[in-house]
Parts: C-alpha cells; structure tokens; sequence
C-alpha cells in the first residue's frame, strides 16, 4: 500500500467543520484564517495550481438536539441559523473558501452510506455489545485512565476537557481499528506529516500502547438526529465517523471526480481534535482503501484568563464584537501575529491594541502616510530612483544599507516561514523591513530636501521616496495572505497593476536593481493614504 504522497496539481485544504451548538468564536475563525492565509499564499507562491479550501458546519449528534430543545427551535431551523452565523463570520473575515459544507445536506448523506457501505464489505465493521463511559459533549468513549472521580458526588469527568461521562451499554457497530495500528504508525512517522513535531511525539505515544477497536454507531432511540446506518434504522452512524467524511464529501465522493482533489494536501485542525484526526481518521481512510492526507496542521488554543476559550465554559471572544473594535483585517493580523500553533495563546485586548496600533497603525500605516503627504509629494507620484542618487545614498547611509539588505532577504524569508504556516514569523519578518524602512526615511531627512527647496534636490528626494515605497510596496505584496483588503488597498494606493502583485514580483526590487522600477507612476487619488486608524480607548 503505498502511503507517499503523489503529486497533483490540486492543493486540497481543509478546516474542521465546527459544531452548530453555538455560535462561532475566534477560536474557531483562527482555525479558518490558518487555512485561508495557506491558501492565499499557494494561489500567489504557484498561480497554476489548484488550490482548493473548504470549511462547514458539524450539524448531527445529541449535543446539537440538546441545544436546539434549549432554545425551543426545531433542530433543522436552528442549524441553518447558527451554520449561516458560520457563513457570515468567515465572508467578513475574506475567508476564500470553495466549499462550504453542511453535513445535513443529502450530498454529505449520500457519502456516509456510500463509505460505511465500503468499510463494511471490506470486513473492517462487526455488531458487537459495548459498554462504557461515554463523554456526550465530546461524542466519544473513554478509558478509565482518561477519566476523573469526583470523591464528593462520586461523578466522573473526561481528563482533558472536564465534561462529565454516563456509564452506557448498547449493542454497536465496531471499526477494527486494531488492524490499522502499524499502518497509521508508518503514515505518522512520514516527514513533516504533522506539524508542528511535538503534535507527532503525541500521536506516537498513543500508538504506543495498542488501539482498542472502536464504536462506529449508536442506537437510533438514544441518538436520532445522525445518519441512519445503511441497512439498519436501528442505529445511526457515530458523529465522528460521519463528520470526518466531510472531507471527501466536499470533493464529491463517491463520484469519481472526488479524485482529482485527494488526498488533502493539509488538513488544519485544533489540538482537542487531534485523536480523531490522526488516528481515526488515516485509519478509516486505509480501511477503505483511500489515500490518508498528506499533512496535518495542528494549532493550539486561545485562552482566557488561562482557560481554553470554549462555548462551554462561556468564556468566548465574538468575532464579531472583536472586529468591530480592531477591524477585521486587525483581527486577522492579530491572530495569525500573535497565534503560534505549538503553544496556546492568551487572548487579551491589552495585546490586540498594542500589536495593532505599533505594527499596523504605526510601522505600516504612518509610512505610507509620510510617503504620500502632499507636502512632499505634491505630485503624488510613486517615483522612480535616479541610479546616482541610490548609489550615494547606499553608500552614505548606514540605515539604506540596512534596508536594502532587509528587502533582498524578505522573498526568501517569509517563503520559508510560509511553508511551514510560520505565519507570526512572516509578520516580524515584514514588520523588520518596515522598522528599517522608517529609519531609513527618517535618516534620509527628506523634509530637508522638499519643494521651495533648491531643484536639485528633486532627484534625490524622489530617490528616497521610491525606495520607501518600494519596501511598502514588496511588504504589501508579502502580507497579502494575511490582511488580504490592506494589502490590496496599500497596493491600489501605489498603483501597483494587479498583474504585478505575485510572489516573482518581490525579486523586482529597487533593492536588487534600480532600473526595475520603470518610470514613475501617479499614486491612485481615490484610494485613502490612511491605511489603519490607531484603535483608541484605554491600553
Ligand atoms: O470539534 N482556540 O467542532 P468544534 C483555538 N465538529 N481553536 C479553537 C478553540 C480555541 N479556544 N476552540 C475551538 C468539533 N477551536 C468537530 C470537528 S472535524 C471533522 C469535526 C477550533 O465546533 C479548533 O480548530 O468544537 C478546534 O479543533 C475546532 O475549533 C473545534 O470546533
């Protein structure tokens, strides 16, 4: 069976599908921006592949009918109005996704059937009577060493998310999920599968121990809002197995078609989710003989106060809410700036102003700014460099040295940090460019050399303002994966062609060779020079 990964000119990404229990957090739009900024820089890193993103909505499963019967709605309607909270969130967030998938759609249930049909003429399904302690907020089993006693009330609850357990015996459909251990330890252990590393220490020590076989349905009278097991309404097919198919689901599985897209080249998901991911998921995938995805991204969680921020323990960031204080574009510079996926991360607002109004309002916005204000260029013009006066001022100026340096590494750099989704890197890579681009301009003195000043001047001024705009214009190039509208509004400000905003145009710098440039060119007048307004309010 060979486990490589061929090569196909689709790029196949994917989020989890979230739980329509409650309305979306930026725990969950983290998720989804991981995948988008991914996206955005395949699309302008290879304009001739694929790319394809797809995200959804989790909608079967007990927790769900608990919460609809909260809330008095009929299950269907309140999960259309909570899958459209879902919709609406990642549209304001210019998540560019190509599917959007709803696992109560007849297309999803068509491919449940069709893949549990699958695993069960290849032998890998058998009925058996279970028992155990079964965890409904997290849909799944768990062993006694994964649960707590609580001595006082004589309550268990799961180790790792605290939700409480019931003790159930029912008869169930089984996966052999013991034969597939060697086969999902050798597609864990293939290079660079998960990433970051420590989450495949984590697979590896699981695997470690061996894998018990697991239920792969529940009776249709305990559980009804699920798909129906093929050839049984006695039983429904477990959440987690119909959730997962998602993935193939989306690309059209069972129709042939689904092909050209699989396997996933990278599944971003959260660290709760890993198990099922990396275990589970490669498990059923070999069992019905389809190639597991070629990568698993793994994030870690946003915190409050030390906690994970989750529905259940009420303590949820609104994306909603947030943008309208930091903006969207900020929300996604700041989660992707300050998210690293091997550590949790604490969401604070302290930090989301700080970041944004030193690097966004300030390093960025305020260069652009200086570079367009009338009162030094009164032409507005994006000018081009006299070779002469580059020269000189690279030879006079510690500070242009610095910042041409800065701009012939920024292409290099920030490719290596996106091909990892070191995207917090990439940002410090950007904001050090600019950082030296403000020292530069401001070394350079250009208020010394504006109009009514002697016209000599002229070219060199003109020299410094192309350099300055030069490196706004490779940064606004750089960061288009991760504030997509800013990028594009400082781009259209410089007037810089659609056509030129690819990632082989950083290599055209002034940095590299000033006859790159060309002539000068108007900077567009209906576009504002005020990139980022500074957020306000307390610190
Ligand atoms: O688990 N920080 O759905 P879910 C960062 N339906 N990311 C977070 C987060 C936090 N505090 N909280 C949630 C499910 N997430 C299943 C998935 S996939 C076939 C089925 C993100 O609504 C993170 O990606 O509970 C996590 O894995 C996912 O949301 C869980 O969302």
């Amino acid at each position: 069976r060979s486990l490589g990964t061929r090569y196909n000119s689709s790029h196949y990404v994917t989020t989890p599908i979230f739980y329509v229990n409650a309305a979306p957090h930026i725990g969950h739009l983290y998720s989804a921006v991981i995948a988008d900024a991914h996206c955005r820089y395949q699309r302008l890193r290879n304009p001739e592949r694929d790319v394809r993103l797809c995200t959804g909505t989790d909608e079967h499963g007990t927790k769900i009918q608990q919460a609809a019967s909260l809330y008095g709605v009929p299950v269907a309607k309140y999960c259309d109005d909570i899958s459209e909270r879902y919709r609406d969130v990642f549209r304001s967030a210019s998540i560019l996704q190509d599917d959007f998938i709803r696992t109560t759609e007849e297309r999803h249930k068509r491919a449940v059937a069709h893949f549990w049909r699958t695993l069960h003429s290849r032998g890998h399904i058998y009925s058996a009577a279970y028992s155990g302690w079964y965890c409904v907020s997290d849909e799944t089993f768990l062993t006694d060493s994964q649960l707590r006693l609580d001595e006082s009330t004589g309550t268990r609850h799961s180790l790792e998310s605290g939700h409480p357990v019931e003790w159930t015996e029912e008869t169930n459909y089984m996966f052999r999920l013991s034969q597939f251990q060697d086969d999902v330890r050798h597609w864990v252990k293939q290079e660079a599968r998960i990433r970051p590393a420590k989450f495949e220490k984590i697979l590896l020590d699981t695997l470690s121990e061996p894998l018990p076989d697991v239920s792969v349905s529940r009776p249709s009278n305990r559980v009804h809002w699920a798909i129906s097991v093929p050839d049984d309404d006695s039983q429904t097919v477990y959440v987690w197995l119909d959730a997962l198919v998602n993935y193939l689901s989306s690309v059209g599985y069972p129709n042939e078609t689904f092909s050209a897209h699989w396997p996933p080249a990278q599944q971003v998901i959260g660290k709760d989710i890993l198990k099922f991911h990396g275990i589970y998921w490669p498990a059923f995938l070999l069992a019905a003989g389809l190639e597991p995805p070629g990568q698993l991204h793994v994030h870690s969680h946003w915190t409050v106060d030390g906690q994970k921020m989750s529905k259940s323990k009420h303590n949820v960031v609104d994306p909603v809410q947030a943008a309208q204080q930091y903006t969207m574009e900020g929300l996604r510079y700041f989660l992707l700036r300050e998210g690293v996926a091997h550590s949790d991360g604490n969401y604070s607002h302290v930090k989301a102003q700080r970041i944004l109004n030193s690097e966004l309002a300030d390093t960025l916005g305020n260069l652009l700014s200086r570079a367009c204000a009338k009162s030094l260029n009164p032409g507005q013009i994006y000018p081009s460099a006299k070779p002469e006066h580059l020269a000189d001022l690279l030879r006079s100026l510690e500070a242009a040295k610095r910042l041409q340096e800065s701009l012939l590494q920024l292409s290099e750099r920030c490719e290596s940090h996106y091909e990892c989704n070191h995207f917090h890197l990439v940002a410090d890579t950007a904001m050090a460019a600019l950082h030296a681009a403000n020292n530069f301009f401001e070394s350079s003195r250009p208020w010394t050399l504006k109009a009514g000043a002697a016209e000599s001047n002229q070219p060199r001024l003109e020299t410094i303002i192309a350099m300055t705009m030069d490196a706004l214009r490779l940064c606004g190039i750089v960061l288009q994966p991760i504030i997509p509208q800013l990028a594009t509004r400082l781009l259209d400000k410089l007037s810089v062609p659609t056509a030129q905003r690819g990632w082989n145009y950083l290599a055209e710098s002034i940095a590299t060779n000033p006859a790159n440039l060309g002539g000068s060119r108007q900077l567009d007048g209906h576009t504002s020079a005020l990139l980022f307004q500074r957020i306000l309010g307390e610190s």
